[in-house]
């Protein structure tokens, strides 16, 4: 199903003399701030994130999964989906593939299917963290670092079909997360099983078109329990360097362990010119994959200030990054769920733009403690949801996207088209 504009609009027409009111406020108030509020909305109408093809059913845990009802069971369907949410947000316009969760039949008529909803291929994802019916050798014990050249090879190999797929979609990258580790001390050999991953990566990233780039997702445990042979953003940060300059560091938020100061990470990745891209989400105690921004928003709007701060002091040359929501829906419609998400990630965005820099510099500079912590809490607790409503209404998308997606009865209609009882493929 597809969603008109006109059904937008006449949504929009309920609740624009309220949103009115409430922009015009913040306007006025950002503007005596000095602040360049039509220069804030360009950029969030601007920033585009993807959604991973594997988060729009409902996932589950290792107890059980509970469905939702009118969950897309194809890769058509997902795509349509996504356009779901892009005609409401304007702010989705682009889909991470898993591959073999979802291979095109046909990638032409695929990506003419995505073109209709304005979605573009962002990175292809692979998938060595488990075995695929009849597969030869098991990635039980590893797949780029296994100490079996032959379970190598086939990892090797499957990542070089998945940047063909990746090719003939028009993606432009391949984001790597591996499961090698292992659960108990004295089962690996760390050095080596480092050294094998490091030329199997090399492989990889030797057989991507010139124009590609790698991006290298790390994690500190699980789903093995002692270690992990890409453990940290310095582990990454080596691998890239090794592999070479279109070779990059993919932060995923839940992919740390309990109080690690993501920003500075970012700081630094930054720095090197080495960040590649970001995957969101939130958690409590590790990677629980929940909602973006529903439990630490102040750490988000963190990360968001020195990734602008990175954007607009860029000396090492870092890349444009590519951004993608990682989550994983149990109790929500993952369609809401993915709409918070954003709204977070704007928001965050948003009030680090009208973080001032400079002012800040001055702080530090002084030394002056309380002033540069207040600086940030005020662009902080300034509420900027009326300026991120009126850069998706400018867009095309809807000033309340959830609201709108009840108004309009999309999940009573994906149920009646698609049924109750599917289950997306990958979970
Ligand atoms: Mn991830």
């Amino acid at each position: 199903m597809k969603i008109a504009p006109a059904q937008v609009n006449s949504f929009n027409e309920t609740c624009i003399a309220s949103h009115r009111e409430k922009f015009q406020f913040l306007g006025d108030q950002l503007a005596k701030r000095g602040i360049d509020v039509e220069h804030v909305i360009q950029q969030i109408k601007d920033f585009q994130v993807a959604i991973p093809s594997w988060a729009l059913g409902m996932g589950g845990t290792r107890f059980g999964r509970f469905s939702m009802g009118g969950e897309p069971s194809t890769l058509e369907e997902k795509i349509g989906d996504v356009g779901i949410i892009h005609a409401l947000t304007q702010s989705a316009g682009a889909i991470s593939l898993h591959i073999p969760w979802d291979i095109p039949e046909n990638p032409q008529a695929i990506k003419d299917l995505a073109a209709s909803h304005n979605i573009v291929f962002d990175a292809v994802n692979s998938n060595t963290f488990q075995d695929q019916p009849g597969q030869s050798n098991s990635y039980k014990h590893g797949s780029l670092c296994h100490t079996n050249e032959a379970v190598r090879s086939l990892a090797v190999q499957h990542n070089k079909e998945v940047i063909d797929i990746g090719v003939a979609l028009g993606s432009k990258s391949l984001t790597v997360w591996l499961a090698d580790g292992s659960s108990f001390p004295g089962q690996l050999n760390f050095r080596k099983a480092l050294s094998r991953t490091l030329d199997s990566l090399k492989e990889i990233y030797n057989y991507m078109p010139a124009d590609w780039k790698l991006y290298i997702e790390y994690k500190p445990y699980e789903p093995n329990f002692y270690s992990t042979v890409i453990q940290d953003w310095g582990t990454s940060h080596l691998l890239a360097n090794e592999c070479g300059e279109n070779a990059y560091c993919l932060v995923d938020l839940g992919h740390h362990l309990p109080n690690t100061n993501i920003e500075q990470i970012v700081s630094t990745l930054m720095w090197r010119g080495k960040l590649g891209g970001f995957h969101f989400n939130d958690s409590k105690y590790g990677d629980d994959d929940l909602t973006v921004g529903s439990i630490k928003p102040y750490q988000l709007f963190l990360i968001f200030n020195e990734l602008v701060y990175g954007i607009n002091n860029n000396d090492a040359n870092n890349p444009p990054l590519a951004w993608m929501i990682d989550a994983s829906h149990n109790v929500k419609d993952p369609l809401e769920d993915l709409m918070q998400s954003l709204e977070a990630i704007q928001l965050a965005y948003a009030q680090a733009l009208i973080v001032n820099h400079a002012d800040l510099e001055k702080h530090r500079a002084a030394n002056d403690v309380t002033q540069a912590q207040s600086l940030l809490q005020d662009a902080y607790r300034t509420d900027l949801r009326p300026l991120v409503q009126e850069a998706s209404k400018r867009s095309g998308g809807a000033i309340d996207p959830i609201a709108c997606y009840r108004k309009l009865q999309i999940r009573e209609s994906l149920i009646e088209t698609r049924g109750l009882e599917t289950t997306a493929s990958g979970l």
